[in-house]
């Protein structure tokens, strides 16, 4: 069972499950976190990719750390959100995976996290895996 499982969802390529670049919502460094949230809760995303100016992947930014970065003593320093930039926020640590990562290793990452980066081997930023995408495949492979 579980070689068969396997069999199925190790033939599955990074490339037809992410979403491409162009359908993601995403900023840009330099930006101030004022812009991010506005995207963010435009697009209804928790968290979305930040990008470099040259579309290099650089981090992921949230919601919840860009209202921690304005709470004050007693309210929501909003006024605070166009002097912070999306740098001073992002987290630049995130798991990244190629067009060529096998889908166990992508199992893996989606784990911790709710969305992946794509990117090619100089760093540019190619599109997300979400964990919805995987979770899909590996229900699908159950019931096949
Ligand atoms: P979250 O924003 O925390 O969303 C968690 C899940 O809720 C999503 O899982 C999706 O199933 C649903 N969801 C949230 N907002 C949605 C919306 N506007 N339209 C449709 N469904 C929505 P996943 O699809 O696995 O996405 C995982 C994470 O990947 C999302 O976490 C978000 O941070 C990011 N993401 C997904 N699609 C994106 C896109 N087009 N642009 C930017 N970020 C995206």
């Amino acid at each position: 069972m579980t070689s068969l499982l396997n069999k199925t969802l190790t033939a599955l390529t990074v490339e037809e499950l992410m979403i491409p670049a162009e359908k993601v919502a995403h900023v840009q460094v330099g930006n101030p976190v004022e812009h991010a949230l506005l995207v963010l809760v435009e697009s209804g995303y928790s968290s979305v990719p930040v990008l470099d100016l040259n579309y290099k992947f650089k981090g992921t930014i949230g919601k919840t750390p860009i209202l921690k970065s304005v709470i004050g003593m007693e309210r929501f320093e909003m006024e605070k959100l166009s002097d912070i930039k999306v740098e001073d926020v992002m987290k630049a640590e995130q798991p990244t995976v190629t067009k060529e990562t096998d889908f166990l290793t992508c199992l893996k990452v989606v784990i911790n996290h709710a969305f992946a980066c794509v990117v090619d081997e100089d760093g540019y930023f190619l599109g997300i895996l979400t964990r919805r995408a995987i979770l899909k495949e590996v229900n699908k492979s159950l019931y096949n």
